[in-house]
């Protein structure tokens, strides 16, 4: 009962999930707070306020202290016994920011236990109480500016791993500072989701670290340092100050927890506090093996490959982006990553299958691939990729495979697997320009994240890429799972037990994965032919948009 254990957290979009696991790595304990459901006082919906102008999304910054403070109660209630934490680390979806006010460091300094963390430190110790997050798409003119500054969008990829995106740090500031300037003023510090949260466990700001500041579009990618011209363009001269220290790797040790978690919590004095990191690094980390493609189907849908460290620097691309690997100086991580995921498949659900999954799974599956020449393409959400298309659009093709053409309408019963299907073609189609050539032979797919339960959505994926599925076999949060594991590493290395790299203690856990669906090569031929058909509805997607 006095094992240790490493505390994971991952503030994800539309809960803050928490996972402690044992020396093992076996998970003890999953809990969640969701912001929707235990939280309504927030008025989000799945996690966001969406406006009040188009495109702008937010978060609550007090609704995500909040949920700490109630996500530490039921840890407390399910038994937890918080001095048995050694290390905490832990996740948070990517490029959404928070912004601290002048008097923040005293009051993260001087929690008082009696005291909740949302009634010390909301309202006063933030600048700004709306954190734009990963969803907002409102600064296309910030993003143009910054590629005109640098020299175009390749330029600005080659410099940061990804060329200018809305919902990438660096234009959010950008726009606060233009359009909010005396906010902007009043700001001390700015942190990442992935570094405001170890800055609570810390009692004071804590430095970002390198994998989630690649999607910031200010550091440069090669040195993993912020860049002077980058943050000028931004934030002015004063966002160096702002940012704080230069990145640090995933898991390094930024301190002990403070006062206010052993007075209140009965945490161990000397309880780690390491660097967070961004989801989707988490996740990798977590999950992903040489030979592995992982794909994580939250909120967002991302796909995520591992570039080992190699003496010629990995391609940029003006398509995808090109993150630091969290925990392996020299790595990388590419990655494709959609707006309209979970979200834009529950719309469908809702109004085609009575709002059930199983429901929804019969529809898809009383189809064969290809759906019978009906294509639907879902952007309820402005999209990442392609850029800013928004919309439904609905096509069909005679012979199911060649020249779509736009109709009206899809037969109900159309619409689950035209969705399913026009997802999972557009990572394929995309798949082959970012595999490197250093990136090793794929081997398997991992799935992960929410839509990863669903049988009909794991065989699809296995006949699309022609490879067999996998999934984690204790738990289906792996960002949370990447945290805990980070903690883990900083407690073994700090304790004596252990003076190896990250993935040397992995190489020595228990691989756990289940393999859930074997491709059927005779299908994936299939949707090797209709990947061009796609395309031609993608394009013509494109141009609608462009047009309107
Ligand atoms: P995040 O970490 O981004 O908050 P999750 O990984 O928790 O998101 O995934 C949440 C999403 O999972 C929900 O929006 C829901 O649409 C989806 N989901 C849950 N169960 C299923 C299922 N059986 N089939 C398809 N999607 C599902
Ligand atoms: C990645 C991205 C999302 C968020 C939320 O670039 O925007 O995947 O990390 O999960």
């Amino acid at each position: 009962m006095s094992e240790p254990l490493s505390l994971g957290l991952d503030l994800s979009t539309q809960q803050l999930k928490s996972l402690l696991i044992n020396e093992r790595a076996v998970v003890v304990y999953d809990l969640a707070v969701g912001y929707d459901r235990d939280l309504p006082q927030y008025g989000t919906t799945n996690g966001a306020i969406y406006g009040p102008a188009a495109g702008h999304v937010t978060s609550p910054v007090a609704m995500w202290v909040q949920a700490l403070d109630l996500i530490l109660q039921r840890m407390k209630d399910a038994g937890v016994d918080f001095s048995r934490i050694r290390a905490v680390s832990g996740a948070g979806q990517q490029h959404g920011s928070v912004y601290w006010s002048t008097t923040a460091e005293d009051s993260l300094a001087s929690l008082d236990p009696s005291k909740t963390l949302l009634s010390q430190l909301v309202p006063n110790a933030f600048s700004i109480h709306s954190s734009p997050i990963w969803q907002d798409s409102s600064t296309t003119r910030e993003c143009r500016n910054l590629e005109d500054i640098i020299g175009g969008p390749q330029a600005l990829a080659d410099l940061t791993g990804s060329r200018a995106y809305e919902r990438f740090t660096g234009a959010q500031i950008k726009k606060i500072r233009t359009e909010r300037p005396d906010e902007y003023v009043k700001t001390a510090r700015i942190s990442l989701v992935s570094s405001f949260l170890p800055s609570l466990f810390l009692g004071s700001i804590a430095p970002i670290e390198v994998s989630d500041a690649s999607g910031m579009n200010l550091m440069d990618i090669a040195h993993c340092r912020w860049d002077e011209r980058l943050l000028r363009a931004c934030g002015g001269t004063e966002l160096k100050a702002k940012i704080g220290p230069e990145p640090v790797l995933g898991g390094t040790v930024l301190g002990k927890v403070s006062s206010w978690w052993v007075k209140r919590w009965g945490f161990h004095p000397d309880c780690l506090v390491t660097s967070f990191t961004g989801d989707n690094p988490a996740t990798m980390v977590a999950l992903s093996t040489p030979g592995d493609a992982v794909l994580s189907l939250g909120t967002s849908t991302t796909l995520l490959l591992a570039i080992p460290p190699s003496d010629t620097p990995p391609a940029r691309f003006t398509t995808s982006h090109l993150l630091a690997h969290p925990t392996t100086a020299g790595a990388h991580i590419a990655m494709l990553c959609y707006k309209n995921g979970s979200l834009a498949r529950e719309k469908v659900r809702n109004e085609y299958a009575s709002g059930d999954w199983a429901r929804f799974n019969e529809l898809v599956a009383a189809r064969t691939p290809g759906n019978e020449g009906y294509w639907g393409l879902y952007f309820p959400l402005p999209e990442i990729i392609p850029p800013n298309v928004i919309g439904n659009f609905y096509f069909k093709s005679e012979d199911g495979l060649t020249a779509p053409t736009p109709v009206e309408k899809l037969p109900d019963r159309a619409h689950p697997r035209a969705i399913v299907e026009s997802q999972l073609l557009s990572i394929r189609a995309r798949v082959a320009a970012i595999l490197q050539q250093d990136t090793p032979h794929l081997r398997r797919l991992v799935l992960t994240g929410g839509a990863s339960t669903n049988p009909i959505i794991r065989q699809l994926f296995a006949d699309l890429f022609g490879i067999p599925v996998y999934v984690p076999e204790d738990t289906s949060e792996a960002a949370a799972t990447g945290g805990a594991l980070l903690a883990r590493y900083a407690w073994r290395r700090s304790n004596g037990g252990f003076g190896g790299t990250f993935e040397e203690m992995r190489a020595g856990d228990a691989d756990r994965m289940k393999l859930v669906a074997q491709p059927d090569k005779e299908i994936t031929k299939v949707y090797d032919r209709l990947v061009e058909a796609y395309t031609l509805c993608e394009d013509f997607v494109v141009k609608a948009c462009d047009k309107a």
